[in-house]
């Protein structure tokens, strides 16, 4: 930073230690704090992601789940949120998914029930070994064996170990703020993350999963809570600050699993492009989301997936799906299945008989 002084208007005296990227704003530690978070604020407010408790004008308050997984992201939007929302409910959960690489499950609910403790916040689990029966390392040991004995699957396929954990994810987190009456869902994700997602989709040319990248979620959907994602602006480089200037505990490692990720190179290429073309990923999504999404949207309302495109109830579980059966209840029963057939042939014992049966 050299001999810079901070820019926060002209009553700041003290040395500047990081700079806003794509801007020319030198900040200190203290006004880099309150600039993100002031930034969050009008992003969540312009945006009518949630309407903030006032005397005069709400009629109740925002009931926020918060989605933790000892990381980064999530740790910061806990303590962004709790500072900038005192009024409101915030709650968080934590879904343990059984990855123990490193004891990498066990250190993530650690922290994040910490943190709830220390800044006041209850704390949920769905764990789901529990509940269904298997953890995504158990899926791991259960495509080996597949792999090694040579075993037919019969109809489906195995997919990658995140495309299983987003699915568990998302359902578990939506069914435990459905019932709980949680008036919306809010996640972590950022603007490195959002950006990598675009360029990918653009790529596959997947006009659904374009017409679908937003930073709030349908709202009016029975049994749908809508999602909402207050970083959605602010890059993985100002997360990784912020949490370092405010004292945001976190899990440093990362998911053993994070490397088969599609995703993560083209997020290093985005993050080069980014460091000599500074600005690229924020004007990337705000064009986005103002000029080619809306493109998107109509292209998506004249095409024959119209039909698949509304909400249906699963006819397994009774939440939302755009099928007849919703998308977790294919997999957690796929799963099921290939599991109790590995036991039958093999003296093993993997799966957990007393989960629910779907
Ligand atoms: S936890 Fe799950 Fe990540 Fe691990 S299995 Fe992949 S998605 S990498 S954020
Ligand atoms: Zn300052
Ligand atoms: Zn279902």
């Amino acid at each position: 930073m050299g001999r810079r002084y901070c820019k926060f208007f002209s009553e700041c005296k003290k040395k500047a230690v990081y700079k806003i990227p794509y801007t020319n704003l030198y900040l200190c530690k203290e006004h880099f704090i309150e600039n993100l978070e002031k930034r969050v604020r009008r992003f969540i407010e312009k945006k009518h992601l949630i309407h903030p408790w006032h005397p005069k004008y709400s009629r109740y308050r925002e009931k926020i789940l918060i989605a933790l997984s000892g990381g980064k992201d999530s740790q910061v939007l806990l303590h962004v949120m709790k500072h900038l929302y005192p009024d409101e409910i915030i709650e968080g959960i934590y879904i343990e998914l059984g990855i123990s690489h490193g004891d990498y499950s066990l250190d993530s609910e650690k922290i994040a029930r910490a943190t709830c403790k220390k800044l006041d916040i209850p704390f949920h689990v769905a764990d789901l070994k529990e509940e269904y029966g298997f953890s995504i390392d158990d899926i791991y040991e259960l495509k080996n064996i597949f792999h090694e004995n040579n075993w037919s699957l019969g109809s489906g396929h195995f997919r990658g170990q995140c495309s299983y954990c987003g699915t568990f994810k998302r359902y578990l987190i939506n069914k435990y703020a459905a019932e709980h009456d949680f008036t919306c869902v809010a996640t972590g994700h950022n603007l490195t993350d959002e950006t990598t997602s675009l360029i990918n989709n653009f790529f596959n040319q997947n006009m659904l999963f374009l017409s679908r990248m937003d930073y709030k979620s349908d709202a009016d959907i029975e049994k749908l809570v809508p999602r909402i994602k207050p970083l959605y602006y602010i890059t993985e480089e100002e997360i990784t600050v912020y949490a370092y200037f405010a004292n945001v505990n976190h899990l440093p490692t990362e998911c053993v699993y994070a490397k088969q990720a599609n995703n993560l190179k083209l997020k290093d290429v985005l993050s080069e492009i980014e460091s000599y073309r500074k600005g690229t990923m924020i004007s990337l999504m705000k064009r986005y989301q103002k000029v080619l999404k809306p493109i998107v949207e109509d292209y998506m309302e004249n095409q024959s997936y119209q039909s698949e495109n509304k909400h249906n109830k699963c006819n397994q579980c009774g939440f939302p799906t755009f099928a007849n059966r919703c998308n977790f209840c294919k997999t957690v029963n796929f799963l099921q299945d290939r599991f109790r057939q590995a036991e039958n042939r093999l003296d093993i014992n993997i799966f957990n008989e007393n989960a629910k049966n779907l």
